[in-house]
């Protein structure tokens, strides 16, 4: 409680004492068997293996031996074949074509090189340990070098100088640079330089922390227990480790096209008759709407699974109604079953076992929204399963997509968690809390994902998540949880997208105007204007905040609002190619500017403009009351989306921003399908080409399917490649789906070589 008064910085609460740490110190014997070296230490074990040619696995365990099994995160990993090993005196060779990694038997370290130059190093000796079990993994670095990744962190998108742990944590405090630890725990970081990007994936669950503020030459990585399980990855750049790490933690899947629409939400809307005068209101004011939410009021006493009869009389024509105007309506499903020998259930889940238990079989409650609760043991298959049929539920309404919140998991009480010796269990391997905490939230998504897919045949599911773990990305989309409507958090919001993008999770956005907190208008329309270019884009507010949907502020808010909503559905065509391409490749959808522009160091930094896939710039308004900004067009020439004027790269200009403007800006080269104006994914879209001239080649893709289905897997899908040379469109095609949308028009932005408009 006194956390929030000077008696936090007593001296007695600020001067904690470290644990001593050991060196692990040298390895003792080894073994080759064709795949995996593996071997002996002078404190226990290790083993080192390629999964593929530019990334390793290393692990070692002080206190036993190392495990090598895969782990949820990773499920993807597997031995490379075709390594050559070489044993000497001093050292053991592994090496895979151009790489190569030479281990250091005595003071355990190790390197790698790439066609003979070195790429990465350990420190000597890089693992060490204390009494109570924590593991220490330390790497060398470049001072300055700036850290991408780690996931959803407040702050700016180089972390190096910080000190970051990883916590599945539920905060509702405002999220800022000393709030570390929030709801997602992705030990993933790429150190950036010029010429490489290197990945450093510390797989391994329990609380864990990155170090790059107390060394100035190396980062260290700590874990609270179990083994230290380290992938590096040495990428020539940002591209090449993301998609490197993709490789082994999952892509984006595609998600159905409806939720890359506007989604409207509120908690709550506590009655069937507001929802559909929301639904009615956007109608009205022609503003498009994919999808509305149903937060925590609608069941009947947070019992989920269940509407509330007096409230939701009519759920089940409310959804049906709202289907046929092609609006998707997603219930707001939490962990916390509410303890009541009268709801089915809990009854079922107690009476099969599938509540999370103390070792002596006893079920852990914790108080949540419902009043005491029990929480699934989602680690276990058999609950997986149970949960996710328990969705037919919402899917017999047709309920096609389900919002999990609240499954860190937050609990209310003094640790605003679970205890930590709960055992869980992993389909007979038990794990105490402690280890399992961070992924709670992944196991969930997981159930909730596979659930949706079972119930709903042929349908891509849609589940939005606010806790995970490396890997979620698999099952679900993320949203950066309660922020609040203060400018700092819209600016804010860029940089953690921008993360989780660099670490693995292409879908991801922040609540547009703001959680918590009273929005403004002004700040609702930059606000919106962003929203409307992140891949996920839902505007949301808290119970006791001023309304904030399109309309709440009048007209001519109003009239701005709805502009950016519309060029969202513009841009569709646009962003759902670029989300096939991530589901390919594992790329993210917003990239920052380094990732298209590695070498550039004034991209390095840069937390407040982003590149929507390759060729597209958004430079967004992040302060109140400003109609100017500075914006860096990295290399090349840049046309302005709105006045079609033409920059020159590599340089900053001021550009003015009035209110009812986004700075946008289209690379030349691009030929950019947009979509027409429609009231929702589900109306079918023309397309508009806009062509912009570049000397060189001017090209663009479009990817469809029917938005919805697996088809796309089966050759259901058309890729569309546009080749444009002196005044002639090519346009080539790939894939079996017909229904392809038509093109209207084509216009062609720019000048020709005598500065001439063409
Ligand atoms: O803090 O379900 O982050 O989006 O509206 C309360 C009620 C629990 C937290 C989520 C927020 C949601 C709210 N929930």
């Amino acid at each position: 409680m006194l956390e929030t008064t000077s008696y936090a910085i007593l001296p007695s609460q600020v001067n904690k004492k470290e644990e001593l740490r050991h060196p692990v110190q040298s390895i003792c014997s080894y073994e080759w068997d064709g795949k995996v070296l593996s071997g002996m230490l002078s404190k226990g074990s290790f083993f080192i293996y390629f999964t593929r040619e530019n990334t390793l696995r290393f692990a070692v365990q002080p206190f036993g031996e190392a495990d090598v099994s895969p782990t949820i995160a990773a499920e993807r990993d597997q031995p490379l074949d075709g390594v050559t090993f070489e044993p000497s005196e001093d050292s053991l060779v592994l090496e895979a074509g151009a790489h190569r990694v030479t281990i250091f038997k005595n003071s355990l370290s190790f390197s790698v090189s790439r066609n003979g130059a070195t790429v990465f190093q350990t420190e000597a000796p890089c693992v060490s340990y204390t009494k109570e079990k924590q593991v220490y993994f330390s790497v060398e670095k470049e001072t300055d070098a700036p850290i991408y990744g780690l996931g959803e962190k407040s702050g700016f998108i180089n972390k190096n100088g910080l000190k970051i742990s990883n916590w599945n944590t539920d905060v509702f405090a405002p999220h800022n640079k000393d709030t570390v630890e929030l709801y997602q725990s992705i030990p993933f970081a790429l150190i950036h330089a010029q010429d490489k990007t290197t990945g450093i994936f510390f797989d391994n669950t329990f609380r864990t922390s990155f170090d790059m503020q107390t060394y100035r030459d190396k980062l260290e990585i700590m874990a609270e227990g179990g083994q230290v399980n380290v992938y590096v990855i040495w990428g020539e750049d940002v591209k090449e480790t993301v998609q490197a790490y993709t490789d082994l933690t999952g892509k984006t899947p595609l998600p159905p096209k409806w939720s890359l629409g506007y989604h409207q939400s509120r908690y709550s809307y506590t009655s069937q008759d507001e929802v559909s005068t929301i639904a009615a209101t956007f109608k009205k004011y022609g503003i498009p709407l994919d999808c509305i939410f149903l937060d925590i009021h609608y069941m009947d006493d947070y019992r989920v699974f269940t509407f509330n009869e007096d409230t939701f009389p009519g759920a089940g024509a409310l959804v049906k109604d709202l289907n046929s105007q092609g609006i998707d309506v997603v219930p707001i499903v939490d962990p916390g079953v509410k303890k009541d020998v009268h709801y089915p259930v809990y009854v079922e889940g107690m009476e099969k076992g599938y509540f999370s238990k103390y070792l002596d079989g006893d079920v852990y409650y914790g108080e949540v929204w419902p009043g005491e609760s029990a929480f699934p043991d989602f680690f276990n298959s058999s609950v997986q399963k149970w949960w996710g049929g328990l969705h037919q539920y919402y899917t017999k309404l047709g309920i096609r997509g389900i919002w999990n919140d609240m499954n860190e998991p937050s609990v209310f009480n003094e640790t605003k968690t679970m205890d930590l010796d709960v055992m869980h269990d992993v389909d007979g391997k038990k794990i105490s809390h402690k280890e399992g905490h961070n992924l709670y939230g992944l196991y969930m998504s997981k159930a909730t994902f596979e659930g949706l897919k079972e119930q709903v045949p042929n349908s891509r599911p849609f589940s939005l998540t606010r806790a995970g773990y490396a890997g979620v990305q698999r099952y679900s989309a993320v949203w950066t949880g309660d922020n609040r409507s203060h400018w700092e958090h819209l600016e804010m919001s860029l940089p953690m997208i921008i993360n989780l993008g660099l670490s693995g999770v292409a879908f991801s956005g922040a609540d547009v105007g703001g959680f918590s907190s009273d929005t403004t208008p002004e700040l609702l329309i930059r606000w919106t204007q962003v929203g409307a270019f992140l891949p996920y884009f839902r505007n949301h507010s808290v119970q006791d905040s001023i309304y904030q949907e399109p309309w709440a502020f009048g007209e001519a808010t109003m009239e701005s609002v709805k502009k950016y909503i519309e060029l969202r559905y513009r841009f569709m065509p646009y962003l759902y190619t670029l989300f096939h391409e991530a589901e390919q490749t594992g790329l993210p959808v917003v990239r920052p500017l380094v990732m298209e522009y590695p070498q550039d160091e004034e991209t390095f930094q840069c937390s407040d403009q982003f590149l929507l896939g390759k060729n597209v710039l958004v430079a967004p308004i992040l302060r109140q009351g400003q109609t100017h900004r500075a914006v860096y067009l990295p290399a090349g020439e840049w046309y302005d989306f709105w006045t079609e004027e033409r920059y020159k790269g590599g340089e900053y200009h001021l550009i003015k921003a009035d209110l009812d403007t986004l700075p946008l800006f289209v690379k030349e080269g691009t030929i950019l399908p947009l979509g027409s104006p429609v009231r929702n994914t589900k109306e079918k879209q023309e397309i508009e080409l806009h062509i912009y001239h570049s000397e060189q080649e001017v090209t663009g893709i479009l990817y469809e399917d029917d938005g919805i289905s697996y088809d796309y897997r089966d050759q259901a899908y058309s890729i569309s490649t546009y080749d444009y040379k002196k005044g002639d469109l090519q346009i080539s095609r790939e894939g079996s789906y017909e229904a392809t949308a038509e093109i209207i028009a084509t216009k062609i932005i720019g000048k020709n070589e005598a500065g001439e408009d063409i």
